[in-house]
């Protein structure tokens, strides 16, 4: 059971995030680097896991794969219990329950991510923590996260048309980096504006985000994604564009590109 030290509360209240370097053992990261590797190489689904791909100068590549939790037990052990929900439950002040999972992998060339809260894209609760996992190391030029420090205390700020941060705005703020090595996690509420950029090296920087909710709002996760399905099953007919885009906000800045046009 995680148990922080005051230092790491008061920079989690301070900032709005925090960074645990190496809470994953180096036996523990190899398991994780193989399971994100096997979870790549599923085929795509239209009704279990989701796979979005992304045109990078190496062809279409994966930029994301979801709702992975039901399909490997590794991972389920992992993100369900363990010391990953403790420090989650620690900051949530109660026991915390998984809302989603995403693997976002930036392959060399992948896109970057615009400043954004994650609040608009997570409906249902009001407030959810990310716990992110660094599988590879990301660096400002493999594209690590940004973020605003403080800055989650707003509520949602200057939010534009896409969901996002508007960019005036985001080009006020002040921005700090969080680089990751593999097994570093970084703890972030669904509030402090981040960002990121495109991966501009030849390594790619794959990372798992392990979102929760306090599990006295209930478990949504099935909802979620019936949801998010739903929805862009939606957009896809309804001219707007809108299944171009990842998640229910337009933050990403890649170049999607439809899996049944790959081969
Ligand atoms: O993986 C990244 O670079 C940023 C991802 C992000 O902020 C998101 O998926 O909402």
């Amino acid at each position: 059971m995680p148990n922080l030290n005051s230092e790491l509360h008061q920079n989690w209240e301070t900032d709005g995030y925090l960074r645990i370097p190496r809470f994953f053992s180096d036996k523990e990261v190899t398991d994780l680097q193989t399971w994100v590797s096997e979870i790549s190489r599923w085929k795509p689904t239209s009704d279990k896991w989701m796979h979005h791909y992304e045109s990078t100068l190496n062809g279409p590549r994966l930029s994301r794969s979801e709702n992975f939790v039901p399909y490997h037990i590794g991972m389920k052990a992992t993100v369900t219990r363990g010391k990953v929900l403790d420090v989650v439950s620690e900051l949530m002040r109660e026991p915390a329950v998984l809302y989603k999972e995403k693997i976002n992998y930036k392959y060399p060339g992948g896109g970057g991510y615009a400043a954004h809260q994650d609040a608009p894209a997570y409906e249902f609760v009001n407030y959810h923590i990310t716990c992110l996992i660094s599988v590879d190391s990301a660096t400002p030029e493999t594209g690590c996260l940004y973020f605003a420090p403080g800055r989650h205390r707003e509520g949602f700020i200057a939010l534009d048309e896409k969901g996002c941060v508007a960019p005036e705005a985001a080009a006020e703020m002040a921005w700090v980096e969080a680089p990751t090595n593999p097994g570093d996690i970084l703890l972030f509420g669904s509030y402090i504006p981040h960002k990121s950029p495109a991966n501009r090296s030849d390594h790619p920087r794959r990372i798992i985000y392990l979102t929760y909710n306090a599990s006295s709002q209930g478990d949504w996760r099935e909802r979620y994604y019936t949801d998010k399905r739903k929805a862009f099953s939606a957009y896809a007919k309804d001219g707007s564009n809108r299944d171009k885009q990842i998640s229910k906000i337009a933050h990403f800045q890649g170049k999607t590109v439809n899996h049944a046009k790959l081969r």
